[in-house]
């Protein structure tokens, strides 16, 4: 089934980007909306960071300040290992046909996550490009982020710098420390240049992975959860461990495995990557 018109293509192939309204069902949506409220309850019995992912890392992050009466649950690393709900969205939904018609039609998983900005959630995710973060050897990788909520103006949406993606990969050193996050000047640059992604419950943003983004604090009454998958063209090869190992991760999504490889991103200058803790860890250290 074809789902983005030509004209859809054609916006994300020179923006970078692409909004797409109705991306799960309304069933989809609903399961993912109940796990989540599910995962917030189980929250608060702890005060720290919790659970495992394969590799032994806290599978829940907590964000300062967290309480049973004020939980703040931020980060859920490869919910797709431990819900079905989420495993069925990443593999198999509207969103994953998306990804299929844009770098497609033979697509890989890579790891997923899920942000949450809870109301007065402090969170704030600095300017960056993606693909530092996930080398790969081309650049046929998509962010697919999935309003699980409603999201606005004023609880924390993702901003984004649209054609960003043909322009360089900024370093993310600055005076020997990796920050996670672009310069001064470049922020400055994607403060003036940005554009908000809002939508309702339900709606996707298609983000290339050389595209500037980031995202402000939530200073609503109202959450912002969204649900994160970066998949990759099949025949694109990652060149660094994964940041959120999983079980899932190089499972062919739709299409097939053709064993080929193509590389066109060696010679894009590319600062090396710590590995560490989590994405927030990195921009927190700085
Ligand atoms: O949660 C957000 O608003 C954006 C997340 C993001 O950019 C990331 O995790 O790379």
């Amino acid at each position: 089934m074809v789902v983005l018109s030509d004209e859809q293509k054609t916006f994300f192939e020179t923006q970078g980007y692409l909004l797409v309204e109705n991306a799960v069902s309304e069933e989809q949506l609903a399961g993912l909306r109940r796990q989540f409220a599910d995962w917030v309850e189980e929250s608060k019995a702890h005060d720290e960071a919790y659970g495992e992912t394969i590799d032994g890392r806290a599978r829940f992050d907590l964000e300062p300040g967290h309480s049973a009466d004020k939980p703040a649950l931020r980060r859920i690393n490869a919910p797709t290992d431990i819900s079905e709900d989420y495993y069925q969205v990443m593999r198999d939904s509207k969103m994953t046909d998306c990804v299929a018609e844009l770098i497609g039609p033979n697509i890989k998983y890579h790891h997923s996550k899920v942000n949450s900005k809870l109301p007065g959630a402090a969170t704030v995710v600095k300017w960056h490009q993606d693909f530092p973060f996930t080398p790969h050897s081309n650049d046929d990788l998509i962010t697919a982020l999935l309003m699980v909520d409603e999201v606005t103006a004023d609880n924390g949406p993702l901003q984004i710098v649209p054609g960003s993606h043909k322009g360089e990969i900024h370093d993310l050193w600055h005076n020997g420390v990796f920050t996670g996050a672009v310069d001064d000047a470049v922020t400055s640059y994607c403060l003036d240049n940005a554009v908000t992604c809002t939508g309702k419950a339900g709606s996707l943003c298609l983000m290339h992975t050389r595209l500037l983004h980031g995202s402000a604090p939530n200073l609503s009454t109202r959450p912002r959860t969204l649900f994160i998958t970066v998949y990759s063209a099949e025949d694109a090869v990652p060149c660094s461990p994964n940041p959120v190992p999983n079980r899932h991760q190089g499972e062919v999504v739709r299409g097939e495995l053709s064993g080929h490889i193509r590389s066109t991103a060696f010679d894009i200058p590319m600062p090396q990557m710590p590995q560490a803790a989590s994405f927030f860890d990195q921009q927190a250290q700085a």
